[in-house]
């Protein structure tokens, strides 16, 4: 045969090139580096794009961009082409070609396919039942005050009074209190207590807002005129802002609402109620309190949904179930035994979802061999590892992290045999007798109506694998468990001291707060318990509808932001200088580790090179979160939102001309944009608190059935365009700082822009109900890379909105939108007007096509524009219709802030932006 050097001519096989055509020196070199760069890219990637703010380089590894260094990875690129080749050098031409064939068009795929971040849809089988409720109205008792900022903590450490200080940053604290005197004399119009779901399961915030009104009137603030009919789109912002800055708090931030999912507070009840049923951490007046929002929400089936306008779900009715019980409501109360009709009608609590499985598990109403394992020992795993948990999405990540922990113990509430609430419950929840249950045989039973994101077979594999390492694993197990377990807890309480004990949300602050009651000895002394109580009251909202568990600590920022860019863009800023400067002081009080108050915390010592690689934690310091600096997680369009936000306001004369402005240092703004910079992923697009760390495939291994799309940070619409807004905004601002950095993210945003909207030109909204929502951002983006005006995606997404636009010139999408992923035409039929139309989704289309500035879509413009004016009410506020947030596809979540704040930035635009291109 001989070698086919020789048959074509090209030497005998002792000059045939050794494995590298190099000097073996040379190849070596290079080989060796080649693995090096390749390795740590793989093998680094949880710990490695984490950010810093420390310029820093090493062997060309960028710290800041978590990338290396241009020259270093063309040395990489060279280097690796160099020895492909070589590698491939003895094979035949026709394979050869096949492989880099295969590559190039591997790489063309990656870079121009549909991104992983698309999301799928329409569904297949969209939402068929509706709730319903049985229209009774309720009246809530008054007496319920809340308080803000520093008076905030003064309060809490009062009544929770166990010699512990609240840490971090006051600004933006909002804690509800009952107060005798408020309950004598309550609010004027006792109709602001009333609320009956079957008219609208959204409570419009009324006792807070007639608070704040009744403040504001105290302080002798002017109340805008009743009478007054602003006759034109501008003088309609300026009267709904007139109403709307009597909402913000003394503090300058916008507080409201944040409530809307039913899953979150029997969480919380749960754990007190495990924990010894503390007063200091949810006292008697609360429990009512709560009693009374869950008995408001109950529909007529009997169940509660997944959140307030979802229909029953078992997920949902389940643990409202439990919650009541747990807060004292009898068994043959008539509301329980409604509830429980309802559970045994779907064979029982065997069908919850597992998310409410695990709850029914600690508190020892569920066996935990009913359980799919979520062992500790995954956080042993290497780095490296694909399938490693620090490359989860963070809030799946920091859920995941307790219920290993509690999972891993095997935790039980310890009185579960004695107690007979637990006892009782027993039989309450099931169609058979409990003893009788073959736990095991359980594990992936789901009722339809919660099986959102249904496991693929593979994830039942796997979960049937980790069900025999459970029962097999023997010592090993115990060995790497035990690992596992200690890191967990160390995990745990670096999260709750960088977040002050706040924690990223709601469902890991309850978990979080139980795993340290249980390493504490089951002492409800324990320190870090103690500790975490004082943080519950950050995330209990009073509304009309009772005492609820809000999603977050609140939306403070976020809402904050809109409202200056709102009064920004409307013109206004001059006419409402008090509440731009106190706006600008609480962003400025608000950006992470930025402050003497936030550097004096914990947090700023997790913030170390070192603790951010051990945790996974992206870099903070400098970012802006959703909501206060003492939550301290960094969100990309957060960040820019306040960035924004004090961009905004810098040039007015209020804020210029303010002698005791709160001083910004240029570096502060240069660690903004560092954190933005550092946030964009390979393809382009912008994720929510940190790079994508995964791969799509993850999603198969979703085990939370009732939520999609959770797993990795995907890129999004939203943050992609809010992030390059901040990034602009700063380039204006310092054109000198990492310019090149940012033309290059622009560049590249705007292309992920393109090839994440859909065929008919319109973009999937994953944070707020949706096709109207992303429309606002997606234009918006495409603008702001300076796409033209008339390029064929902004005209398609154009065409979209308006071929959705009702007849009473609104728009009107629902939740439905983002559950089906399929736009819901009628969708504001049931809580906005007669058409479907409502006002949020009008004033997010309207600043859409307003953006893409065109005098042909002035008929339709104007219809929306007197639409919006129509719907103001009296009192300069506008209706609150359906609920406006979403998340992980399947849950909605109240942003009461937006009825007010879109309305007037819609008219602002369409006032000052669009009326002079005419
Ligand atoms: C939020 C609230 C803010 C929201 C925006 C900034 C608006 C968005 O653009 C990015 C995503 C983000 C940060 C977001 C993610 C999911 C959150 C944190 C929430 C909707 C608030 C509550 C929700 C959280 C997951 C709820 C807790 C429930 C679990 C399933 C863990």
């Amino acid at each position: 045969e001989g070698f086919r050097y020789d048959v074509e001519g090209r030497g005998n096989p002792s000059d045939m090139p050794a494995f590298l055509p190099l000097s073996p020196t040379l190849g070596a070199a290079l080989f060796a580096g080649t693995v090096y760069v390749f390795g740590t890219l793989l093998s680094g990637y949880p710990s490695s794009r984490l950010g810093s703010v420390y310029p820093a380089r090493e062997l060309g590894y960028d710290k800041i961009r978590g990338e290396y260094s241009a020259p270093a990875a063309a040395i990489f690129l060279v280097t690796s082409l160099y020895t492909l080749v070589s590698l491939l050098e003895g094979l035949d031409v026709y394979i050869q070609a096949g492989i880099y064939a295969s590559i190039t068009l591997f790489g063309l795929w990656v870079k121009l396919g549909t991104p992983v971040s698309m999301p799928s849809g329409p569904r297949d089988h969209p939402m068929d039942r509706l709730p319903e409720w049985d229209g009774k109205t309720h009246r809530f008792h008054a007496g319920w005050r809340v308080e803000v900022d520093q008076e905030s903590h003064e309060i809490t450490e009062k009544e929770v009074a166990n010699g512990h200080k609240l840490t971090g940053e006051a600004a933006g604290r909002q804690m509800w209190y009952f107060d005798e005197k408020e309950a004598k004399c309550g609010p004027e119009d006792k109709s602001v207590l009333d609320f009956n779901a079957a008219k609208n399961p959204n409570a419009s915030d009324q006792i807070f807002r007639d608070q704040q009104i009744r403040k504001w009137k105290a302080k002798g603030g002017k109340v805008p005129d009743k009478s007054w009919k602003p006759a034109t789109a501008l003088d309609t912002a300026r009267k709904g802002m007139a109403f709307y800055q009597m909402l913000q708090c003394s503090d300058g931030h916008f507080a409201g609402d944040y409530g809307g999912p039913h899953f979150l507070m029997p969480g919380l009840i749960t754990v007190w109620y495990i924990t010894g049923k503390d007063e200091s951490f949810i006292s008697k007046g609360k429990r009512e309190a709560m009693i009374h929002y869950f008995r408001v929400h109950q529909q007529k089936d009997g169940g509660w949904g997944t959140h307030i306008e979802s229909p029953s779900t078992m997920f949902g009715t389940t643990l409202c179930y439990i919650a009541l019980r747990l807060l004292g409501v009898p068994k043959d109360d008539p509301a329980v035994v409604k509830g429980r009709a309802f559970i045994k009608g779907q064979k029982g609590a065997l069908y919850t979802s597992s998310w409410a499985k695990f709850y029914l598990c600690l508190l020892g109403v569920m066996h935990w061999e009913g359980h799919n394992s979520i062992p500790a020992e995954f956080w042993m795993l290497p780095d490296w590892f694909p399938f490693h948990p620090g490359r989860l999405w963070c809030h799946c990540r920091m859920v995941y992290l307790p219920m290993s922990y509690l999972y891993s113990l095997r935790f039980v509430y310890p009185e579960a045999e004695t107690d007979l609430v637990t006892l009782s419950l027993r039989e309450e929840l099931y169609c058979e007798a409990y003893d009788s249950i073959n736990w095991d045989a359980t594990r992936h039973w789901v009722a339809p109506m919660d099986n959102y994101s249904p496991k693929p077979w593979t994830m039942r594999v796997a979960q049937d694998i980790l069900a025999y390492w459970e029962r097999l694993g023997g010592p090993i197990l115990r060995l790497f468990r035990g690992y596992g377990l200690k890191f967990a807890i160390e995990y745990m309480k670096a999260e709750d001291l960088q977040t002050n004990y706040v924690d990223i949300g709601p469902v890991n602050k309850v978990l979080n707060m139980l795993s340290s009651w249980v390493d504490g000895g089951m002492d409800v002394k324990d320190d870090n318990f103690q500790k975490h109580i004082l943080r519950v009251p950050d995330y209990l909202w009073v509304a009309e509808d009772g005492m609820k568990m809000q999603g977050y600590n609140g939306s403070q920022c976020w809402d904050t932001s809109f409202a200056i860019q709102a009064i920004a863009e409307a013109k206004l800023a001059d006419e409402f200088p008090e509440c731009t400067r106190k706006a600008y002081r609480y962003f400025e009080r608000t950006q992470i580790l930025s402050t003497e108050v936030s550097r004096a915390t914990p947090a700023f010592k997790y913030e170390g090179e070192e603790s951010r690689r051990r945790f996974y934690r992206h870099v903070s310091e400098g970012g802006w979160p959703f909501s206060t600096s003492a939550h301290g997680w960094p969100i990309s369009d957060c960040t820019s939102e306040g960035l924004k936000g004090m961009l905004t306001l810098r040039p007015f004369d209020v804020i210029k001309k303010w002698k005791q402005a709160p001083p910004m240092t240029d570096q502060r703004y240069f660690n903004a944009a560092n954190v933005l910079l550092t946030l964009q992923n390979f393809d382009g697009g912008f994720a929510t608190y940190e790079n994508n760390r995964g791969y799509g495939w993850y999603e198969a291994l979703n085990p939370s059935e009732t939520f999609g799309d959770i797993m990795i940070d995907y890129s999004y619409v939203e943050c992609t365009t809010a992030s390059l807004q901040g990034l602009v905004a700063f380039h204006k601002m310092f054109p000198k700082h990492r310019s090149d950095e940012i033309k290059a993210s622009i560049a590249n945003a705007k292309s992920f822009l393109k090839r994440i909207q859909r065929d008919d030109g319109s973009w999937y909204g994953s944070w707020a109900c949706c096709f109207t929502y992303a429309a606002w951002f997606g234009i918006e983006g495409l603008v702001l890379c300076g796409e033209s005006l008339e390029s064929p995606s902004i005209r398609k997404c154009v065409e979209f909105l308006k071929s959705h636009q009702n007849d009473n010139g609104g728009w009107g999408e629902d939740f439905r939108s983002c559950y089906d992923k399929r736009y819901a035409i009628e969708g504001m039929k049931a809580y906005g007007d007669e058409q479907g139309s409502g006002v949020v989704p009008t004033a997010w289309a309207l600043m859409a096509i307003l953006k893409a500035k065109n005098p042909i879509d002035k008929v339709c413009i104007e219809k929306g524009i007197h639409y919006l004016m129509r719907r103001q009410l009296d009192s300069g506020d506008w209706p609150q219709e359906g609920i406006s947030g979403v998340f992980n596809r399947s849950c909605g979540i109240t942003y009461t802030a937006y009825r007010n704040v879109f309305p007037i930035w819609a008219l602002g635009r369409y006032a000052r932006e669009y009326i002079p291109i005419l």
